[in-house]
């Protein structure tokens, strides 16, 4: 049976990483007997806004909502379209339609890799950030009062309701009951976020009395930030709120030599809508039309979108061709300059592709 994956490549580099993610799917496809229909979509990205007067056209959900997985690119290009109006009006709105409340980030130190932080070898960093996806600092309840004059008034509500932060927690639980550490690590901010964040922490020790095998543990944001650089092997996974989530699944990336490596799932866990992957980066328009960006964090999404589907050979097929050619180094295969290589996109694209079909 065909699956039909909408590709949404956005702005900036997504348009350059995307074609390599497609490129090794396709390989993995054509080993593993896989047939995958992919359609391409213009929207989602400054220039289709600038176009249209919006980011999406309006029977956006009659289009998408048909497909077994959106591969997305990246969004935003603050010189055309501020990065408010691109992001709200595209990924957030997919997130919220699709309800897509699980954003599900690995974070892995990779062979050939060398970690900015000193001594850290693969093995060292092997955790997930899962970021609450649809409500939580992320809301747009809010609003102004007197713009403009000296009384202007700005307020943004925080949202933390109990279905949404349940959900969240039991994937999260799930999820270490599955890995060989059961850890868990909550994020949290309790001592000055005074009403939300203790909820979460009571959310939180409601959950872990339903799951006695895992180890529980929680840091206030400040110190677990300083913690995932001083010790990222302590970390198995961490749960974290949605903007909580979104700091620590950049850090965690970036104490793993680069964030262009780090791909994520913005996942309905129950398959009611498409679920979306994305890599963690952004569009990167300081290096957009150079052929440099990294694609790996492109593939890996491609090698989650895979395994979510059901084919789970075919995704850690494509996991073991990245690693195979990280592991062989700059002196042997096209890595891009943040890697350390001189290569382009698509010739490291092209590697991994290679790598897939062996
Ligand atoms: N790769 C998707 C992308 O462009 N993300 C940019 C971004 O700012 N995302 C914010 C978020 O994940 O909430």
């Amino acid at each position: 049976m065909s699956q039909r994956i909408a590709v949404i490549p956005g702005d900036g580099i997504g348009n350059e990483v995307i074609p390599e993610s497609i490129r090794a799917l396709e390989a993995a496809a054509r080993r593993f007997d896989l047939q995958l229909d992919f359609r391409h979509f213009d929207f989602a990205s400054c220039d289709y806004y600038l176009n249209h007067g919006r980011m999406l056209p309006e029977d956006w959900k009659e289009q998408l909502g048909g497909f077994d997985a959106l591969l997305f690119g990246a969004v935003g290009m603050p010189e055309k379209v501020p990065d408010h109006i691109s992001l709200w009006g595209s990924l957030l709105q997919f997130r919220r339609h699709f309800d897509q409340y699980i954003n599900l980030r690995p974070c892995k130190l990779m062979p050939g890799i060398r970690s900015p932080l000193a001594g850290r070898e693969p093995g060292d960093i092997d955790f997930y950030v899962v970021r609450e996806n649809t409500e939580g600092e992320y809301s747009s309840v809010g609003g102004k009062m007197f713009e403009g004059t000296e009384r202007e008034v700005v307020i943004q509500d925080t949202v933390m309701t109990r279905i949404g932060i349940d959900r969240v927690l039991k994937y999260a639980f799930e999820l270490a009951s599955r890995r060989p550490r059961r850890k868990l690590t909550s994020a949290t901010k309790s001592n000055g976020i005074s009403i939300t964040m203790p909820y979460w922490d009571e959310r939180v020790q409601e959950m872990s009395e339903h799951y006695p095998n895992i180890d529980v543990d929680k840091f206030h944001i400040d110190i677990l930030t300083a913690n995932f650089v001083l010790h990222p092997d302590w970390f198995d996974v961490v749960v974290a709120s949605n903007l909580f989530g979104d700091i620590l699944s950049d850090l965690g990336p970036a104490c793993t030599g680069t964030i262009g490596v780090a791909p994520s799932a913005n996942i309905n866990p129950e398959h009611r809508f498409p679920s979306l992957f994305e890599p963690v980066h952004g569009s990167a328009p300081d290096i957009y039309g150079r052929n440099i960006a990294n694609p790996i964090g492109q593939i890996w999404c491609g090698a989650m979108m895979l395994e979510h589907l059901g084919h789970e050979k075919a995704g850690q097929a494509m996991l073991d061709g990245i690693e195979a050619v990280l592991a062989a180094g700059s002196d042997q295969a096209p890595l891009t300059p943040d890697l350390g290589g001189q290569g382009t996109t698509s010739e490291l694209g092209e590697a991994i592709a290679d790598a897939i079909r062996d």
